[in-house]
């Protein structure tokens, strides 16, 4: 018998829009609707039918709000009827992005099949002749908001004794107050399936190495989404058998790359600016050649890679050089081939040299920046406070949806001290502007008293 192929699909969002696209995006011949989720999804449908998939598999939040749903569920509508004229089963589970969304939809076309629909586990086999037969468990969203966990519920009966189980869950891993269905990884061993693939989360676990985890979203919508994107091709050749490889086919790409300022050529600011950027152009050259040979970038993959410049080290220059380089309206896009790189922005790398302990015991402005980010760092009472309002004022501007971040944002699901690296960073490169005045005012006082010893 031949392994069943399935492509399984992570968050899609239909109806988000990439950030941080370059002005002049036309003429690099890229257009804004071709590098979205829409673009992505048609390249999956294409795929699953090119490479003979017996079925198609959602794991959630396929629409982004209600009121996408005309554009969203045209595209997403499309993309199912091209796979079941083509004999392809297409199968979802219900994210909290798309409670009402993905029903409608179901509800429209009967082939659309929704797996656990309205909070209830549901088994579904794939069956075929001469195919390795597989079961499918899952379960959808009831309601925007779940805050217990969906395995409580999970009747173990559901697992097959004679044929690969796989699960298809939204739910959000290890979080244990998250709202978005809340599951720990020892339930999902628990139930022993020989396979978990999951939806909420944007950052995909590796898959491959081990099937229980994360798909990831299939397009990086902000720099925050760096690394390669797409669908996951499983084929199942046994119980315990089961082989998922990631397909990087999202035409947009966020990744940062890091430029070294050590040595940069003193002069007036062209001269600077000249320096800095093909100091950027090697970089995102290396950067391109890396994702060449992974087949990462170029047709079918990626057209447009999203930089985002990490510099290092200190240029022996003052604070207006500084200020040039952070001034990202000079950096023009490259291209390699047929693929587009833009800076995204340039950001500082953290300063390990900067003694925060030391600077911290100084009674200056420098000094009371110091002490604040000392208690940042070791968690005091005052940072607690801080780190209440950074939180509440980032949940702000995603409820918003002025940025295209995560339902969660990025900083708060993958690592929990983020937020606080995030306000570390910003500190840092204010004190360091703080230090650079005050040894400027201090080089003038200098200057004030010559002949003074
Ligand atoms: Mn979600």
């Amino acid at each position: 018998m031949e392994p069943a192929r399935i492509v399984f699909v992570g968050d899609l969002h239909l109806g988000r829009r990439p950030s941080a696209l370059p002005d002049d995006l036309e003429a690099l011949g890229l257009r804004a609707s071709a590098l979205g989720p829409a673009e992505v999804w048609r390249r999956t449908v294409e795929l699953a039918i090119e490479r003979g998939a017996h079925a198609v598999v959602l794991a959630g939040d396929v629409v982004d709000r209600e009121d996408d749903r005309f554009e969203a569920g045209r595209a997403l509508r499309d993309g199912i009827a091209r796979l079941v004229d083509a004999g392809i089963r297409v199968l979802a589970v219900v994210g909290n992005h798309d409670v009402t969304a993905l029903p409608r939809v179901a509800d429209a076309i009967a082939e659309f099949e929704l797996l656990g629909r309205g909070g209830r586990w549901e088994a579904v086999d794939l069956e075929r002749v001469g195919v390795v037969p597989v079961r499918l468990v899952g379960w959808s969203f009831p309601r925007a908001s779940v805050s217990e966990s969906p395995l409580g519920s999970l009747d173990r009966t559901l697992r097959a004794a004679d044929r690969a189980t796989l699960g298809v869950l939204h739910c959000d891993l290890d979080a244990s107050r998250s709202p978005y269905a809340p599951v720990r990884s020892l339930e999902l061993d628990d139930a022993g399936f020989d396979a978990w693939l999951l939806g909420h989360v944007h950052k995909p676990h590796d898959l491959a190495a081990r099937p229980v985890g994360y798909l990831g979203s299939m397009s990086g919508l902000d720099a925050g989404e760096p690394g390669p994107r797409g669908p996951w091709w499983v084929e199942v050749a046994a119980p315990g058998q089961v082989m998922a490889s990631h397909l990087p086919i999202a035409p947009i790409r966020y990744e940062t790359v890091d430029c070294a300022l050590e040595g940069l050529r003193p002069g007036d600011r062209a001269d600077v600016e000249d320096d800095f950027e093909g100091r950027i152009r090697t970089a995102l050259e290396a950067l391109h050649d890396r994702l060449e040979r992974r087949g990462e970038v170029g047709p079918g993959a990626a057209a447009l890679v999203v930089a985002r410049v990490r510099v290092h080290g200190r240029p022996r220059h003052d604070l207006d050089v500084r200020r040039v380089l952070f001034d990202e309206r000079f950096l023009a896009p490259h291209s390699f081939g047929a693929t587009h790189y833009s800076v995204e922005r340039v950001i500082e790398a953290e300063r390990p040299d900067l003694d925060l302990d030391a600077l911290a015991r100084r009674i200056d402005a420098p000094g009371l920046l110091a002490r604040r980010l000392v208690g940042l760092r070791d968690g005091d009472d005052e940072a607690r406070a801080l780190l209440a309002r950074a939180e509440a004022a980032l949940d702000a501007e995603t409820a918003g949806g002025r940025f295209a971040l995560l339902d969660a944002p990025a900083w708060k699901q993958d690592e929990p001290d983020a937020l606080v690296a995030l306000l570390l960073r910003a500190g840092l490169r204010e004190l360091e502007g703080l230090l650079a005045q005050s040894a400027a005012l201090a080089g003038e006082a200098d200057s004030g008293q010559v002949g003074a010893p």
